[in-house]
């Protein structure tokens, strides 16, 4: 019952992404994989994605599912460089259309789908995806965004931006649709499956006292010792230390080009008359 899991870290954004296999049939889905931006240059690289595919490749696996957990605010997604390099299926949560309403006007897109088309698949609670002999079973898990969702396979809950490690604790919940007590509830939901499922993260930043990267922790851990969410935390006490914890917190540093570009599954704008693509800038919006 126990996928194959290779984690890669992107110490650029503090990124995970995850390639999960069935062992037995080699199918394998690749989950919130990072396009590499230098906002300096304005230039893409495909140097993280590719270390995936090489993985992928060493393994002898084929890739079925791309998944992503929600529209990432701080990284570009490979979602779309990835299914052009497999002919994987993009996945992400049915209310990615909200997400692409909100944005579509904030950036005033007109080309800006708003119907998830962009996608191959829009998934909501309770749903199952194929991964060989494996499930993954969709967890609607809003909060930090009103799209976001975890990936149950096996015993491996992969949560996105929901909880982060113990001593970090919980993402931020002040994005546009974003939601503190939706996240409280979405965290509670994680926490009731078996204590010895095991969580795996879409970021890490360390924390005060610890020296390296970690993105795994099981259920009993998260409860006994997630400093936002322990157990005896009440959705009141979460609320109110969350929102006054957002209140310092400034924009992530990709959200702009990483917004324009994940709304799209990934894909970069049309490009223009001369063949470039452009990126938007609103300015006091955020
Ligand atoms: N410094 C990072 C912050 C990224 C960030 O805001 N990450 C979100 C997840 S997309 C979060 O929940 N962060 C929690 C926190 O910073 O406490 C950046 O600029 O990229
Ligand atoms: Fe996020």
């Amino acid at each position: 019952m126990s996928p194959k899991i290779q984690a890669f870290f992107d110490e650029t954004t503090f990124t995970v992404t995850y390639l999960v296999a069935d062992p037995v049939t080699r199918a394998a889905a690749i989950i919130d994989p990072v396009l590499d931006y230098d906002p300096k240059s304005g230039r893409t690289t495909t140097t993280s994605a590719d270390e995936v595919l090489a993985a992928a490749k060493r393994g002898d696996l084929r890739v079925d599912w791309i998944l992503e957990t929600h529209a990432h605010a701080d990284h570009l997604s490979a979602a779309s460089y990835l299914r052009s390099r497999t002919g994987a299926k993009i996945a992400i949560g049915e209310n990615i259309t909200t997400v692409q309403k909100t944005f579509r006007a904030i950036f005033n897109i007109e080309s800006q789908k708003t119907d998830g088309s962009d996608f191959d698949r829009l998934v909501r609670d309770g749903e199952r995806l194929k991964l060989g002999a494996l499930d993954i079973e969709v967890l609607y898990t809003p909060g930090h965004t009103p799209a976001c969702v975890s990936y149950r396979i096996g015993d491996a809950v992969f949560v996105g931006d929901t909880l982060f490690m113990p001593d970090y604790g919980t993402a931020r919940a002040d994005f546009p649709g974003g939601d503190a007590r939706n996240l409280y509830r979405s965290i509670q939901r994680i926490l009731a499956l078996p204590p010895e499922t095991r969580l795996f993260m879409c970021h890490d930043y360390k924390a005060p006292g610890r020296e390296s990267f970690a993105w795994e922790a099981t259920v009993s851990e998260e409860r006994a010792k997630n400093v936002h969410v322990h157990e005896g935390i009440t959705e009141e006490e979460f609320v109110a230390n969350r929102t006054a914890r957002d209140k310092t917190l400034a924009m992530p540093v990709l959200i702009l080009p990483a917004i324009q570009v994940n709304i799209r599954a990934g894909a970069l704008p049309p490009p223009e008359t001369n063949g470039v693509s452009y990126l938007k800038i609103p300015l006091n919006k955020l």
